[in-house]
């Protein structure tokens, strides 16, 4: 059944393929026992995990380096339209196991480890979480690297080198505790450094020590290094390997020496210090404190090094600075590298000689940008004082582009002073501030959202004026997830259960999986399905046993929950509904009732504070369920701490049920609802992001949607009020009178008394208590159908053949038609 490009070759040919000649992956001189025995000196006999994680991934990464190798070459031969993604985050994950599904290398893995008789699963887990992104935002930067490789577009991604990724998070009674996540405390196989290709960064201050904090020095410039650290990102069949290039931050010159031989080492080092504190830490993504320095120059850092980069390597195969936007299409991943337009124009005004106007059209049809977000707190908008005291040639470039924009809207709407207010790149009254996405609206020729309902809301809403201005600038990318890693990888039975009905087409055609859509009305196929689930779920409660002791019951729902926590994703009224069924039984214990747990997992900002209070409240719940006698066996909720890549990749293929209860209107897109829906999960939800477009794909009636729409939402807010559901709906009444009984904080009375604020007395911006009827008839009829499980499988599978349209692939093809016009560029 199985076709090009996947059909499985043999592992000798494929090594040959990979431009390893006679090289073998493993025997008694294959390349993993030569890692084995001369990269630490070790003693076959006493090597550890972690030595045989790391002697299979240097392996792996011999097998791919010609061909990476080859890729660039290639590139460089062809001199193609390149893309280069610049991101503030790339959430990547492990490597290994997907370096090496991609490679199509299993067979020889399989091989060598049964030849050394080790357990390749242990071994996988040696390798740490690449951490480097918040959320969303990071993982779908790390997907579509993956996908731009699997359809051999010559790209590069480009983002920050941190030395400690995104928190780790623990819980101490029930409450979030934060940890420094030192992920590169052991050599990283993955990545090589070229000092070589080092830059240079130049800003007009310098950085001194003051009170354990860094502080700018204005008026004494300074240079700062940019070191690039390279990882492959292999494409599905390994015909592509294209690059992530991370910069780390390094002093110019490592100290001044002459300063040093005078005894005044502390000044001496503090300039070293400072630099390489730069790309210390990524930043969690917390919208309630804005405004740390350090991160508007880790974004100036990231725009700067990947600019002079890129322009670098266009320099090397063009001549002619008019074909820039021919050769180069530069993607910003948010506001967060929207420096980027000053940057360019500062590169083509002062370093390429062009004038005012041609700068511009370059700049404007190099760059595109993609907006995450529509909370207005979101936008990010940096005190123009920063940019006088660091990059003041930036600022003077700013405050033209504006000028010059200004002039036009007043020519174009002559006596309208509002709209000149709203479009301004400069934001006035009070501390002067520059409007990050109205600059990267003007500076680009390509605007997008990440799902049709945010694109749509973005144009009529939050940048109106913006997009009156330009309205052909602004389009719809809908967001995609590779389906690798999150169906190939994640969920190997599934994956074979269903290759085994379509041929394996699927993998890197995901429209493919709508031939399953006949299988909804075969019976040994449903059964296949409902094996694969209850196979994952297994799996999962053993690991879970195993590392926390948590007991889980496969025959319960597999509920999930798992995103960063937000109001406005809504993880209280998930727990609302929790305490309704609690409730439900306490009055009824001979209720029947399927048995159900909720798992919830996600971070919150250390600094939000309400975010932290709900992770207390959900912990109480679950401890308050876990002692009560009448609910125990029936429901059961986990907080799982430290949710990361490797935990939604355990925990997606073992859950029933998805829950995507955002207020409407306030996702922009969401991507792990994706994830859940092709891995056979029903969704229960709002109509949301691109909750809505799944439900249009996989029809509603296999959908579970509920709840306000966002223009209910939008219109509703005059006239909502919380206390109406309170005083009128007798379940919602009764589950937020027992949380303000104390009966789930009977030792620590009074601490849940913010959410009763949140609820009901601020009125409840979210609208939690809107929802939640509807919410519970939703739920009903969900448990309803379960308890039917050839309907409920009939359901699960439209789902997944509904699911191919949230590939990143068809994400990638509509960006490289619609705004890079780049083409794949085949490595013979
Ligand atoms: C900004 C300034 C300073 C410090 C941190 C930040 C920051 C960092 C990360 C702001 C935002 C983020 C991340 C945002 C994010 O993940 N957004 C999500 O993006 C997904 C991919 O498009 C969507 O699916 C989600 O709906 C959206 O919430």
């Amino acid at each position: 059944m199985a076709t090009e490009p996947n059909a499985q070759i043999r592992p000798a040919e494929l090594l040959k393929q990979y431009g390893c000649g006679p090289i073998q992956f493993t025997g008694d001189d294959g390349l993993y026992e030569r890692h084995l025995l001369f990269d630490n000196v070790t003693d076959l006999e006493a090597v550890r995990a972690r030595e045989q994680y790391e002697a299979f991934a240097h392996s792996v990464r011999d097998v791919l380096s010609q061909r990476w190798l080859l890729t660039q070459k290639t590139y460089e031969r062809e001199n193609p339209k390149r893309v280069h993604y610049l991101s503030m985050e790339f959430l990547l994950g492990r490597s290994l196991a997907n370096n090496v599904t991609n490679l199509m290398l299993d067979p020889l893995v399989t091989q060598t480890a049964k030849q050394h008789k080790v357990d390749v699963l242990p071994l996988l887990e040696q390798e740490p979480d690449a951490g480097l992104g918040n959320g969303g935002l990071g993982r779908l930067a790390a997907c579509f690297i993956d996908s731009m490789a699997t359809m051999q577009l010559p790209a590069i991604g480009y983002g920050l080198r941190y030395e400690y990724g995104i928190f780790k998070q623990s819980l101490q009674d029930g409450w979030q505790h934060e940890q420094g996540d030192k992920w590169l405390r052991r050599p990283d196989p993955w990545e090589v450094v070229r000092p070589d290709e080092a830059v240079k960064v130049k800003l007009n201050c310098s950085f001194q020590m003051q009170g354990g904090t860094f502080q700018a020095v204005p008026g004494r410039p300074s240079t700062l290094l940019g070191i690039p650290y390279d990882r492959p990102v292999v494409g599905y069949g390994g015909k592509t390997i294209n690059t992530l290039r991370l910069w780390s931050a390094a002093a110019c010159n490592s100290f001044d020496f002459q300063e040093f031989s005078s005894g005044a080492f502390a000044e001496a080092l503090a300039d070293t210090l400072a630099a390489e504190s730069l790309t210390r830490v990524l930043y969690p993504d917390d919208s309630t404190s804005k405004g740390q320095g350090l991160r508007f120059l880790q974004e100036y850092f990231l725009v700067a090094c990947s600019l002079a980069d890129l322009v670098r390597r266009y320099r090397l195969s063009n001549t002619d600075w008019n074909t820039l936007a021919d050769k180069v299409a530069i993607q910003l991943n948010d506001t967060h590298p929207a420096m980027a337009v000053p940057e360019l124009m500062r590169i083509l005004l002062d370093e390429a000689q062009l004038g005012w106007d041609q700068a511009w059209d370059l700049t404007k049809k190099s760059l595109a940008y993609t907006n995450h977000t529509l909370l207005p707190e979101a936008l990010e908008k940096w005190p123009l004082e920063w940019f006088e005291t660091m990059l003041p040639r930036h600022l003077e470039i700013i405050l033209e582009i504006n000028r010059r924009l200004l002039d036009d809207v007043r020519s174009r709407f002559p006596g309208d002073g509002q709209r000149v207010e709203r479009i301004s790149l400069v934001e006035e009254g009070g501390q002067r501030k520059i409007r990050m996405a109205n600059l990267a609206i003007v500076g680009s020729h390509s605007t997008n959202g990440v799902a049709a309902i945010h694109s749509e809301l973005l144009r009529k809403t939050t940048v109106k004026e913006l997009a009156d201005l330009f309205p052909e600038r602004f389009n719809n990318k809908t967001n995609g997830v590779t389906p690798r890693r999150w169906l190939l990888l994640a969920n190997p039975v599934l994956a074979q259960t269903i290759t085994e009905a379509i041929g394996d087409g699927w993998i890197n055609d995901l429209d493919q999986l709508s031939k399953l859509r006949p299988f909804a009305e075969n019976e040994a196929f449903r059964h296949a399905f409902l094996r694969a689930k209850r196979n994952a779920k297994s799996q999962f409660a053993a690991w879970l046993k195993a590392t926390s002791g948590h007991v889980v019951s496969v025959d319960s729902i597999f509920d999930s929950q798992v995103k960063r926590i937000h109001e406005y994703k809504r993880q209280l009224l998930n727990a609302l509904r929790v305490v309704v069924l609690y409730n439900r039984l306490r009055e009824n214990p001979n209720l029947e009732m399927t048995p159900r747990t909720f798992f919830f997992a996600g971070k919150a900002a250390p600094a939000y504070r309400l975010a932290k209070l709900i992770i207390k409240f959900i912990n109480n719940l679950a401890g308050t369920i876990d002692g009560d006698s009448v609910v125990r066996g029936r429901l059961k909720v986990l907080f799982l701490p430290e949710y990361c890549v490797s935990l939604a990749e355990r925990l997606i293929p073992a859950s029933d049920v998805s829950t995507q209860i955002s207020t409407a209107g306030y996702e922009a897109s969401g991507t792990s609802n994706m994830k859940f829906m092709m891995n056979g999960a029903l969704t229960i939800g709002t109509r949301d992001g691109a909750t809505i477009e799944m439900a249009e794909a996989a029809g509603e009636e296999n959908f579970f949607l509920f709840g306000l729409t966002a223009e209910q939402v939008a219109g509703g807010r005059g006239s909502y009020s919380p206390h109406w559901h309170y005083e009128n709906e007798p379940e919602t009444r009764a589950a937020l009178d027992l949380i303000f009984s104390d009966h789930f904080s009977q030792n620590e009375p009074g601490i849940f008394a913010p959410l009763r604020d949140t609820l009901l007395t601020s009125g409840d911006f979210y609208m939690h208590l809107a929802d939640l009827k509807a919410y519970l008839e939703a739920d009903q009829r969900l448990v309803d159908l379960y308890a039917r499980p050839e309907d409920w499988a009939r359901k699960a599978i439209l789902n997944i053949a509904g699911s191919g349209k949230f590939s990143s692939d068809r994400t990638i093809r509509e960006y490289a038609t619609d705004i890079w016009a780049a083409k794949p560029c085949p490595v013979p």
